[in-house]
């Protein structure tokens, strides 16, 4: 048995890993303060994990976090595009100081490895598509400069102290418990959650931009593989972590009209600034050094999702 610390353990993949790893009969601690994290997402876990309110930004506590720990999967974010456009400070912080905090905790407890929840935001726009982990970034908003910073620091700490990391970059994740109350909130969430109350979606463009729309499942499976491959094919290395198919998102309201029996259309406004047109990924390289392969496709993520919101009565975003 191995003990895991998850940073952002109260997030949707935070709290996903959770489930999976005492599923696997593994030992987790997890840190949240609570800022995008919420408390409904650990209350079925929370007497078999140890679980300890703190800040990234608190390095003492981040200290005492990693102490006798064998693997750090770091969740832990501000996850929004547009939400760092508005404050690109609060983003950098939660960002990039609190994962160079987590890392020096980490280095010092000397653990194992630290899996990192890097973005496929950090590929911008470039016109190639698949997108592949040999590309130069070209970072648009300054949640990608920030994920693709972190993910630098990563790679810097393997290099200079030897601390074994990977920065698995997620491509769109989305699943139950991913939090739809935001403005900020994924699309998916916030599409579902709208058109399950019967309200009308809202569009930001013309709807032809495209995403490679992860399900959570493989995100959580792509974490667990990189803690246990073998080191000299993912220290210090970048990994794409999606399913390797595209889909619009005028093709994803039209099959959630399917699923949710909404009948309207959805409003369609301006294009939001800092976003990217198209994603897709070469997920080659996780294939080949993790042994990744998607297990839940769009469709059938879509509708365990559909399904999972239907069962929560969730309420939709406000805005
Ligand atoms: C970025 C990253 C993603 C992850 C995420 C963290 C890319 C390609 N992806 O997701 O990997 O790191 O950030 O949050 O950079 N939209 C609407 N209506 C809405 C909400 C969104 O049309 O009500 C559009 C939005 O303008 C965008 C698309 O949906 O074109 C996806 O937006 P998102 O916020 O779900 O995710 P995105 O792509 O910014």
């Amino acid at each position: 048995m191995a003990v895991y610390l998850i940073t952002g353990i109260a997030g949707f993949i935070g709290s996903s890993l959770a489930r999976e790893l005492l599923h696997r009969g593994e030992q987790v601690r997890g840190v949240d303060n609570f800022s995008t994290g919420k408390r409904e997402n650990l209350a079925q876990v929370l007497e078999q994990i140890d679980f300890r309110e703190a800040d990234l930004l608190d390095l003492d506590a981040m200290k005492r976090a990693c102490a006798g720990v064998d693997y750090v999967l770091h969740q832990a974010a501000i996850p929004s595009v547009p939400k760092s456009v508005l404050d690109p400070i609060g983003s950098n912080m939660a960002n990039v100081d609190g994962t160079l905090n987590l890392l020096v905790a980490a280095r010092d407890a000397k653990v194992k490895r630290v899996i990192y929840a890097a973005s496929s935001s950090v590929y911008g726009d470039t016109p190639t598509l698949p997108k592949h982990e040999r590309m130069i970034p070209d970072p648009i908003s300054p949640y990608a400069v920030a994920k693709l910073a972190s993910e630098r620091y990563m790679i810097s700490f393997y290099r200079c102290y030897g601390l074994e990391t990977a920065a698995l970059r997620y491509f769109n994740i989305f699943g139950p418990r991913q939090d739809p109350s935001s403005p900020y909130s994924g699309v998916l969430a916030k599409f579902i959650t709208q058109m399950l109350a019967g309200q009308q979606p809202t569009i930001f463009g013309d709807g032809e931009q495209s995403r490679d729309f992860t399900y959570v499942d493989n995100a959580v499976e792509a974490n667990l593989l990189a803690c246990k491959a073998p080191a000299r094919q993912v220290a210090g290395k970048v990994f794409n972590v999606a399913t390797g198919r595209r889909v619009t998102l005028n093709e994803a309201f039209k099959f959630l009209q399917q699923l949710t029996s909404y009948s309207g259309s959805p409003v369609y406004e301006a294009e939001r600034g800092g976003d990217i047109k198209h994603s897709l990924a070469d997920i080659f390289s996780a294939e080949q050094h993790l042994g990744y392969k998607p297990k839940v496709n769009f469709e059938d993520g879509l509708r365990q999702t559909v399904a999972w919101y239907r069962s929560q009565g969730k309420a939709p975003c406000a805005y």
